[in-house]
């Protein structure tokens, strides 16, 4: 893709006459920035089973090894910083009058971007809880092995597994902005993991104008509007000047 011209008119247009636009993001908006996505081609679902480290049943069977995996995890995070794309939805935010983002990642990455209204669907990795009773608890980075809460439950990484419940409120206000968007754009989701995959078919029955931006397309790609295929980290700051240039110029 080159230069602005590449960005549909029609989104410009959509954008400039909305007032309530929402995001769901996945991991793909995070691969700049040097955090693996899950089903790429390089992915961590291609290396790793996900049966052995993303199921409760997992924690429970080896706690030590799904800790493991995700204290690395923790530190590739520790040592990334939000890209482009990350900056320019938080610049988004500052123009409309309602402007959220529903995020699968667990990296924080939105929020260090200076996003304020983001529902972290899946958890975030930076935070632990106890599995039995719930109570978060503070951590030294280095901790080595899953400890024990005073309750005796095992402590473990405050995200969401499969088969497991995601934060409802975090859900409802995603469901919410979804069903009153009037553009709702999916950022580098591979639109595989329900129910947060649902968010954006949801926003595009409620009348949303609806546009993908991912590198490769995906099952959501037909129900799109306009999809725009490429990475999110040159994408977004070319719509967002075409916006602002348009807004300037009239
Ligand atoms: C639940 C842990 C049930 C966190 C993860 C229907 C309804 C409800 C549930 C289900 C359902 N059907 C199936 C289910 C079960 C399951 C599910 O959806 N399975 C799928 C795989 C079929 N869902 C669940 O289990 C969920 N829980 O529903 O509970 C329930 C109901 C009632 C009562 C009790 C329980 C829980 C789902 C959360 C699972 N947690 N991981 C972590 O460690 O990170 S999975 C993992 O997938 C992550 O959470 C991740 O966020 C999520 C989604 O992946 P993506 O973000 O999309 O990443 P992916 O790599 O797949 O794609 C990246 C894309 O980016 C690619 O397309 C790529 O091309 C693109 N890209 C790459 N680079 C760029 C780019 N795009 C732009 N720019 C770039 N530079
Ligand atoms: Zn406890």
């Amino acid at each position: 893709m080159d230069g602005v011209n590449t960005i549909p008119n029609i989104v410009v247009e959509r954008c400039l006459g909305a007032r309530r636009i929402a995001v769901l993001t996945g991991a793909g908006i995070s691969a700049e920035s040097g955090v693996p996505t899950f089903r790429d081609r390089d992915g961590l679902w291609t290396k790793l089973n996900p049966q052995e480290l993303a199921f409760m049943e997992a924690f429970l069977k080896n706690p030590q090894h799904v800790w493991e995996w995700y204290q690395s995890r923790r530190k590739v995070m520790q040592e990334v910083k939000p890209n482009p794309a990350h900056y320019t939805l938080a610049a988004m935010e500052d123009f409309y009058p309602v402007f959220s983002i529903a995020t699968q990642n667990i990296d924080g990455l939105h929020q260090r971007a200076g996003s304020r209204k983001v529902f972290e669907l899946h958890g975030n990795i930076e935070r632990n809880r106890c599995s039995v009773c719930g109570r978060f608890v503070e951590l030294p980075d280095e901790t080595a092995e899953p400890p024990r809460c005073s309750c005796g439950g095992l402590i473990r990484p405050d995200v969401v597994w499969f088969g497991e419940m995601l934060p409802e409120e975090a859900l409802d206000s995603a469901a919410q902005a979804a069903r009153t968007a009037e553009v709702y754009f999916s950022i580098g989701t591979s639109a595989q993991v329900f129910p947060a995959a649902q968010l954006p078919y949801d926003a595009a029955e409620h009348g949303a104008f609806l546009v993908e931006i991912n590198a490769e397309p995906t099952a959501l790609t037909p129900y799109a509007h306009i999809s725009l295929q490429g990475k999110a980290g040159e994408i977004l700051p070319r719509l967002w000047r075409a916006i602002s240039e348009k807004a300037a110029n009239g």
